[in-house]
């Protein structure tokens, strides 16, 4: 059976797509999760895909991903990523691989942006690549879990 990876979105992200294209671009959620979906196939995994506005929610997404056996995690948490000790603590807790997306370059913004707890549980982090950081984050976690592309 196909291996699955959780893809996580957090608060706000709904709104890509609609607001602030000088920095989050034009492409919207579902350009990202279909984005994810392909991706993820071309390794043969399946790509599970959630979002929430809620800091609780996304830590019982992460503890479902290890309830489910998943094989790695996509997380963009969003705002949630500079304040959320909870979500450091479930995503170490589940041990699952975890890569730790932003569609901006946070390091050339606000201060408040370069400290990420998500970032310290994950295995690699990629920020500044626009939507495409989803694509070399899926890539990255098949090379990291071992899942080879399809031809
Ligand atoms: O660059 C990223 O992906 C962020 O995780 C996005 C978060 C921000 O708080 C992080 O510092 C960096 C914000 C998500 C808000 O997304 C919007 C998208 C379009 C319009 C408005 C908000």
């Amino acid at each position: 059976m196909a291996k699955t990876i959780y893809v996580l979105n957090g608060p706000n992200l709904n709104m890509l797509g609609t607001r602030e294209p000088e920095t989050y671009g034009h492409a919207t959620l579902a350009d990202v999760e279909k984005l994810c979906a392909d991706t993820a196939a071309r390794f043969g995994l399946n790509a599970d895909c959630r979002r929430s506005n809620s800091e609780g929610e996304l830590v019982d997404f992460i503890h479902e991903a290890h309830a489910k056996k998943a094989a790695g995690i996509v997380i963009n948490a969003g705002a949630y990523s500079h304040t959320s000790i909870a979500l450091h603590d479930a995503l170490v807790a589940v041990q699952i691989p975890a890569v730790e997306v932003h569609i901006s370059n946070v390091y050339a913004r606000e201060e408040f942006r370069h400290h990420s707890f998500t970032a310290k549980a994950a295995f690699a982090s990629l920020c500044g690549f626009g939507i495409d950081g989803y694509r070399l984050a899926i890539n990255g976690l098949a090379a990291k879990i071992g899942a080879k592309a399809k031809s």
